[in-house]
């Protein structure tokens, strides 16, 4: 690790002023209690997404993508082209047991009544609706989306199985087929069904979820991140599979806000003076390990990616270079922090100043330091593993995503 490296990775202003502002006691119990509710605090924010439409309509496949499944996996909601669902059924996120997604039964039989079904699947426990429709929007799924804002709540539609029109319209008119001009016709078109029901301005997504990289899905997602409150708009960023590299770059952002209270309460454990990196590595390896899931570079969530992209698992994994990529052991860990205790004392200072009654608490503030550039580095690696597996899996669409992309890996800053 070069000195001028470690003078580039200051800890952000904000990080220091929202320390600052929490650390007023020097008594470690009760620092580190307050710490530990804001983190529990996350792990306990609900989001209950409740997916609706026609029968056939795509829903339950929709709900096996968004939790990173396919069709023929264990846990997967079943799909088909016979009436699957009968009654709203929860799916919980492979990672984030207080995800829920609703799979709800098929709208639009003859004598549908949305406020009754509203009331029968129990609609204050959802956080928002999602309407999938595969052909066109009717009636009934302006009804209920009337009935869904005048019960206070979101919804948002969802345009199903593009990929399917897409090739449909080919064979029809080969010459003359433009995708670009199609989704538009397309997304126009439902609009104009909305806007004829008596809905004014209806946010249309054109989704395909054997494709979620494509179309409108990355769309739809920061479009509900933007109207979810800010705990639920972490969960949400986390619990969504990244498909472009616009949406890692989000989840980054997200995860990186709440590095210094997991550094902090790594160095509370054990911070015994004249140990000073004597840290509590098991709890830092578990937040490595969720970081690491959260951008997808498991074992498991590759291969569904592979599946997805119709590649060999390993062709993907091949795209993971970082040191701790490949190697997230204790001892990888180890080296890491040392490096970051002996170069991190001129940062270490500047924490002094900014959070005075730190130093009390975590014997000089640069077991501190080290946690947080670890977790920093380890973010910022995964983050540009998990870019250059996508780019692997799908390629990116358009120069936009391209310029994303970060450069290869550099290899840790501390190196
Ligand atoms: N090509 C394509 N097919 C899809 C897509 N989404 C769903 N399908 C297919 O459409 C059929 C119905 O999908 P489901 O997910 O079971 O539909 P559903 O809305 O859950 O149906 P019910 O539970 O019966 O109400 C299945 O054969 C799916 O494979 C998609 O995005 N593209
Ligand atoms: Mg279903």
């Amino acid at each position: 690790m070069q000195r001028s490296a470690m003078n580039t990775l200051e800890i952000p202003e904000h990080d220091l002023k929202e320390m600052g502002s929490l650390i007023q006691s020097r008594v470690v119990l009760e620092v580190s209690k307050q710490v530990q509710s804001l983190l529990d605090s996350l792990d306990t924010t609900t989001l209950d997404i409740a997916v609706t439409g026609e029968s056939g309509a795509g829903k339950s496949t929709f709900i096996n993508a968004l939790r990173g499944l396919h069709d023929g996996d264990a846990h997967a909601a079943l799909t088909g082209v016979i009436e699957t669902t009968v009654s709203p059924t929860p799916y919980q996120h492979p990672h984030l047991p207080n995800v829920q997604l609703w799979d709800l039964p098929g709208i639009g039989t003859p004598c549908f009544q949305a406020e009754t079904y509203l009331h029968q699947t129990s609609f204050e426990r959802y956080d928002f609706f999602i309407i999938v429709a595969s052909e066109r929007f009717r009636q009934s799924h302006a009804q209920l989306a009337r009935a869904v804002k005048a019960m206070g709540k979101h919804f948002y539609f969802v345009r199903s199985k593009v990929d399917q029109d897409l090739r449909a319209t080919q064979r029809r008119r080969p010459s003359r087929f433009q995708e670009a001009q199609v989704l538009r016709e397309m997304k126009e078109d439902c609009q104009r069904q909305l806007e004829r029901e008596g809905l004014a301005s209806p946010k249309v997504f054109l989704v395909s979820s054997f494709e979620l990289h494509r179309f409108d899905f990355p769309l739809l997602q920061d479009t509900l991140a933007e109207e979810l409150e800010d705990q639920k708009r972490h969960v949400l960023l986390l619990s969504f599979p990244s498909v472009t590299a616009a949406a890692v770059q989000k989840k980054k952002n997200s995860l990186r806000r709440h590095i210094w209270k997991k550094a902090l309460m790594a160095c509370f454990v054990s911070a015994l003076p004249g140990l000073p990196i004597h840290l509590n590595i098991p709890m830092l390896m578990n937040t490595l390990v969720s970081y690491r899931r959260n951008f997808g570079l498991d074992d498991a969530s590759l291969g569904t990616l592979a599946f997805a992209a119709s590649k060999p698992p390993s062709e993907l994994k091949s795209q993971i270079c970082s040191t701790l990529g490949k190697d997230l052991s204790e001892n990888a860990v180890h080296s890491i922090l040392s490096q970051a205790a002996i170069y991190g004392q001129m940062a270490a200072r500047l924490v002094k100043n900014k959070v005075p009654l730190l130093d009390n608490l975590v014997a000089g503030g640069v077991s501190f330091v080290a946690a947080y550039y670890l977790l920093h580095t380890a973010l910022d690696s995964f983050a540009q593993d998990a870019q250059r597996v996508l780019e692997k899996a799908y390629g990116f669409e358009d120069e936009a995503q391209a310029m994303l992309c970060y450069p290869p890996d550099p290899g840790f800053l501390f190196d």
